[in-house]
């Protein structure tokens, strides 16, 4: 028997996590990339990679590009690959931190003609969300400063009100646009977008279409990020998630490793917030793997995901609710522990077999001898790293 009933079995087996294409490229620090070899070196190499995710768990049928890192001639065979491989193409993210115009902001930025150039790359990927039938224009802006006095604060809030309004207005009416906050780096006194209040205040001035991205690695240390999520579930405006883990900034690494509790309080919000498995509540990883295997890397990472997941629809929802009225805190929080504790991965592991899944996929994906194939094909030409 197992300790899941068929409608949690229901929302387990509808569960869907993104993949960054860019996890599966060499990344690293400023001090250091360790390339690995066999890492891909085009966008279809990545996408080749992170089907094998999909393959050994089937959890994550979507990957996000990010562009123009993923450039390629045609997004139309680059879709058409993606599916013969069994995924698809998802979110599109823009990328303004990469280009000597953009030193002093983009969206923000005090000079028309950078700004126009900004917005017309934000209108070409959504140009290639048509290609691609992506839904969401995933955008975060490394706009800031780093002196008292540098910028005019209030007018380049004004100013990216008038951008993201000329994006926006571009949309298709199945398109969303999604703006990500994250409170400090690469700007260190003030960022233009540091938390979901701004975010949540650009992206309610816009309209339905354009909603939060929560990236569990930008808030300040010790912020409570379960009621960020609560609240913007709660107002209709969480869009999507990037999730990782952290230790001390933006460090980019496994959800679930750093802290599993605090995922376990992430995704016991979403499931109360009536997140889960909601079309508009999108899940992506934004991660990435400097020192490990990268195609691990992921199905770890997922694998973290769908246990918490697990443990959080454990909590008995009934009890807790009894004990909250009754002022019970310890029966209260022992109810909610309880679920917490409780290791899920037997249970699991036996389910996926059920489904012709492996039951251990990290054991079967290095049995497949998929690393070494790579590593022998993937001879020549330039490996990808993040940022290309
Ligand atoms: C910025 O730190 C960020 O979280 C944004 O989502 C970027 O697009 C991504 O990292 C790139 O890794
Ligand atoms: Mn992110
Ligand atoms: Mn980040």
């Amino acid at each position: 028997m197992s300790i899941f009933s068929a409608d949690q079995l229901a929302q387990l087996e509808q569960q869907a996590i993104e993949l960054p294409s860019w996890a599966f490229g060499n990344s690293g620090t400023r001090f250091k990339v360790f390339a690995t070899p066999g890492t891909p070196r085009d966008p279809y190499e990545k996408i080749a990679d992170a089907a094998q995710v999909q393959k050994f768990t089937a959890l994550a049928p979507t990957v996000a590009l990010h562009i123009p890192w993923d450039k390629v001639d045609s997004y139309d065979d680059l879709r058409a690959h993606a599916e013969g491989l069994g995924v698809q193409l998802g979110t599109i993210n823009s990328n303004t931190f990469q280009d000597d115009d953009y030193k002093f902001g983009a969206l923000t930025h005090e000079d028309a003609a950078v700004r126009r150039k900004a917005i017309d790359h934000h209108l070409e990927c959504i140009d290639v969300m048509h290609a691609t039938g992506s839904r969401d224009l995933k955008i975060w802006l490394a706009e800031g400063s780093n002196y008292p006095g540098q910028a005019d604060l209030r007018g380049r809030q004004d100013r990216l009100h008038e951008s993201l309004a000329e994006i926006y207005a571009r949309l298709g009416d199945e398109q969303r646009l999604v703006l990500e906050y994250k409170f400090f780096e690469p700007a260190f006194y003030h960022t233009d977008v540091p938390d979901w209040g701004t975010s949540y205040a650009q992206v309610a001035a816009l309209g339905d279409k354009a909603m939060v991205c929560l990236d569990t690695g930008h808030h300040a240390p010790g912020t409570n990020i379960e009621f960020i999520v609560m609240q913007l579930l709660r107002l209709g405006k969480l869009g999507s998630f990037d999730f990782n883990s952290r230790f001390y900034a933006d460090d980019d690494l496994i959800v679930g490793a750093a802290d599993p509790f605090q995922l376990f309080r992430i995704l016991y919000e979403v499931i109360r917030g009536g997140g889960l498995n909601n079309p508009d509540v999108a899940f992506m990883l934004d991660q990435c793997h400097n020192v490990e295997d990268k195609v691990p890397g992921q199905i770890r990472s997922v694998l973290n995901v769908q246990e918490m997941t697990a443990r959080a629809l454990l909590v008995d929802g009934a009890a807790l609710a009894a004990a909250q009225r009754s002022g019970d805190v310890l029966e209260a929080n022992r109810v909610f522990m309880d679920a917490f504790y409780t290791d899920v991965r037997p249970a699991l592991a036996e389910w996926r077999e059920s489904r012709g899944l492996p039951a251990d996929p990290m054991k079967a994906f290095a049995e497949s001898g998929y690393l070494a194939q790579i590593a022998a094909d993937r001879v020549g030409g330039v490996q990808a790293g993040w940022g290309a």
